[in-house]
């Protein structure tokens, strides 16, 4: 339908609307038009940067932003002007946020439409599109568990409908059934390219058949179908939890972003759908209605014009973002005082594995918003088993099998995280993680440091090798999240900490990337205190003491180095790190000081693994304690290979020995 020259007119019904209403959605509709139509003359003048017009698709924000009640959650997109305007957001902030100014919604950290403003309900996008999707999944199953009668609304461009995430999402609220409007608008270009280079089906929103859901087809230039159609859908959606498809037909009438141009669109496709623009359609048919007059619409356009110079002004004159260092850095992560629960004197040996278990078993009693989610992890308990009994014990709801999608499933915890909720997502092997990588690294991490919302998840990774697994089920990953700001990284190596650490993770408001070395979870016995402790994250242990060297390590590297050092006779510190990001420097530098010799080990590939950071640490800041240069243990750099006999020449612990003699030589 976009892609066809003839284009059908505009046919508005307005059935029981009053002309109050009808004038009210005019106003709403002529506000983001009259904003943009400023925009443009600034652009050209300079004077603001990258804009992504939604002229001519004002009647898909409008329509939904009013069919939703005032508390209810919009996922917006780059083109959703009409969603902020029509939630009275105030025009300066708006104005703020585009020059990156202080009283914006980001202290001048991110761009255009990419934040969130929940005192409006509004969540903005990444860039990266489709996760929105999943996003506005995890609010509407926060709604669902709340029994609220409430729905979201996510916005995607039809272009966003071929990511993964659009799969992941929609099959996902569709097998949970929960209360979300997925609505793709339509606008006939991705980029530059056009919808037929896009995909296949005659209407996208034929695909919720395959997913066994709902779907509507709906002008998406009459604002009156939008505004009563999606009315009418929110309201069954609040009775009736389901997930609906909605697909509003539309055109892009300008270029993706102002710079760009439109010069692959055809001239007679432009000329078609300038025809339907949504706004001077919808004043024609008002001034034929008699239910708006040209003095009226005078008036109106005279009033936002002076509410739009105003907000400009108010936000010229904003001086610019000041670089504040102790700020910046400090906003990366959301406020947290760990309160320590200190442990209690009874204690009993269990395996690593029985250890995690019992944290998370304490913590669902603990937390009583906290939910599981994970492939297998309810009647079956999860492949290792660390959660079984959970169904039976907190009921189906708060212990959720996924279907096989990672991505959709950090995405849904973090829509929970908005909703007071806290997130368990417990990935079937750590390997598996590169396929919720985005959500984790783009969403999670930086969500804070942006817009200033904290993401309550924590993601559990049986990780590490050892155990004849092959590539893909024995990776050591966790250096791809320690080299990303927001996240908090957390590696225990012994059962007590396993425990401890992970019902720390529960307490702390920010994500956190928990590793559980799976080859320890039923070799690996010790004593753990019974009732519920946290132990605190961001501090290393010394799990034995000397001062003959310094072996900085963590996870198996821990044992590796015990067992190594008993038997060479070496008297060692080994500093347990037990938290990879942020890093105990405190505790390495006391090491070092008194040693003088360092050995960094770890599972992972030396490469970009942790131990370069360490040893440059060292380098930098120790250079004068040191009696010998600081060595680095680690596994090969290559995969992780399968036979037994080529893992055993990739783990680092056959090497271990040699480099401990060869430091102690020197
Ligand atoms: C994952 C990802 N790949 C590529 C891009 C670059 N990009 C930004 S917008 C866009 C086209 C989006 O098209 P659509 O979803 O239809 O939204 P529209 O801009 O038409 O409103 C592309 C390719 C991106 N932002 N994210």
């Amino acid at each position: 339908m976009t892609e066809n020259a003839t284009q059908p007119p505009l046919a508005y019904r307005r059935g029981s609307l009053t002309d109050d209403e009808l004038l009210q959605l005019y106003r709403r509709l002529l506000l983001p038009r009259m904003i943009e139509d400023k925009m443009l003359i600034l652009l050209r003048q300079g004077k603001i940067s990258k804009w992504f017009s939604g002229i001519g698709q004002e009647a898909i924000s409008v329509g939904a932003a009013s069919a939703l009640a005032p508390d209810e959650l919009l996922f917006t997109m780059h083109r959703n002007l009409g969603v902020f305007t029509t939630r009275e957001v105030p025009l300066h902030r708006l104005f703020a946020q585009w020059q990156g100014k202080m009283s914006g919604f980001t202290k001048g950290r991110d761009r255009s439409f990419h934040f969130g403003a929940m005192e409006y309900n509004i969540v903005g996008m990444i860039s990266h599109l489709g996760p929105q999707l999943s996003l506005a999944a995890g609010v509407a199953l926060a709604h669902k568990l709340n029994k609220e009668g409430k729905v979201a609304l996510a916005f995607t461009g039809e272009g966003g409908t071929s990511e993964g995430e659009f799969h992941e999402a929609l099959n996902t609220a569709a097998v949970w059934q929960l209360p979300v409007i997925f609505l793709i608008e339509n606008n006939g270009y991705g980029l530059s390219t056009p919808a037929k280079e896009q995909y296949r089906c005659e209407d996208l929103a034929d695909r919720a058949k395959g997913y066994g859901m709902r779907s509507l087809v709906l002008d998406g230039n009459n604002i009156l179908e939008t505004y009563t159609q999606l009315r009418q859908l929110a309201e069954e959606l609040r009775e009736q939890p389901e997930p609906v498809l909605v697909e509003c037909k539309t055109f892009r009438m300008r270029g993706h972003e102002e710079a760009s141009g439109t010069k692959y669109v055809p001239d007679e496709l432009m000329a078609a759908w300038a025809k339907r623009d949504p706004l001077q359609n919808y004043e024609q048919y008002l001034l034929s209605e008699g239910v708006l007059s040209e003095k009226q619409i005078t008036d109106i356009r005279k009033g936002f014009k002076a509410d739009i110079n105003q907000g400009l002004e108010t936000a010229f004159a904003e001086s610019t973002v000041e670089a504040d260092l102790t700020a910046e850095l400090s906003d990366v992560y959301a406020a947290h005082e760990p309160q320590a629960v200190p442990a209690g004197e009874a204690r009993q040996d269990l395996r690593f594995v029985d250890a995690v278990s019992q944290g998370l078993e304490q913590a669902m009693e603990r937390h009583d918003k906290l939910v599981l989610m994970g492939q297998d992890i309810a009647d079956y308990g999860g492949v290792f088993k660390i959660t079984q009994g959970f169904v039976e014990k907190f009921g189906a709801e708060r212990v959720r099998n996924t279907p096989l999608c990672e991505s959709a499933i950090i995405g849904i915890g973090l829509g929970l995280s908005l909703k007071g909720y806290n997130a368990m997502v417990e990935m079937q092997f750590a390997d598996f993680v590169s396929c919720g990588f985005n959500q984790i690294v783009n969403n999670l991490a930086k969500l804070h440091y942006r817009w200033g919302q904290n993401a309550d998840v924590v993601v559990r990774m049986p990780t590490g090798a050892g155990v004849g697994a092959g590539p893909f089920h024995s990776q050591s990953n966790e250096a791809w999240f320690v080299h990303t700001p927001g996240l908090k990284v957390v590696y225990p190596s012994t059962p007590e900490d396993a425990k401890g650490l992970l019902l720390a993770s529960f307490e702390d408001p920010n994500p956190v990337i928990f590793f559980e070395h799976k080859a320890l979870y039923r070799k690996l016995t010790g004593p753990v205190p019974e009732g519920y402790y946290t132990t605190p994250i961001g501090q290393a242990r010394l799990a034995s003491e000397g001062e003959e060297v310094s072996v900085i390590t963590y996870g198996m590297g821990v044992h590796w180095a015990l067992e190594a050092c008993e038997e060479l006779g070496i008297e060692a510190d080994i500093v347990d790190l037990r938290t990879l990001l942020p890093i105990d420097y405190e505790a390495v530098a006391r090491s070092v000081r008194k040693t003088n010799r360092v050995l960094v080990l770890h599972e992972d590939c030396q490469t970009g693994g942790i131990g370069g950071d360490l040893s440059a640490y060292v380098s930098e800041h120790l250079f004068e304690h040191l009696d010998a240069p600081v060595l680095r243990v680690a596994s090969l750099d290559t995969p992780v290979p399968f036979s037994t006999v080529l893992e055993e020449q990739f783990l680092p612990k056959g090497r271990l020995r040699g480099q401990l003699q060869r430091l102690l030589a020197y």
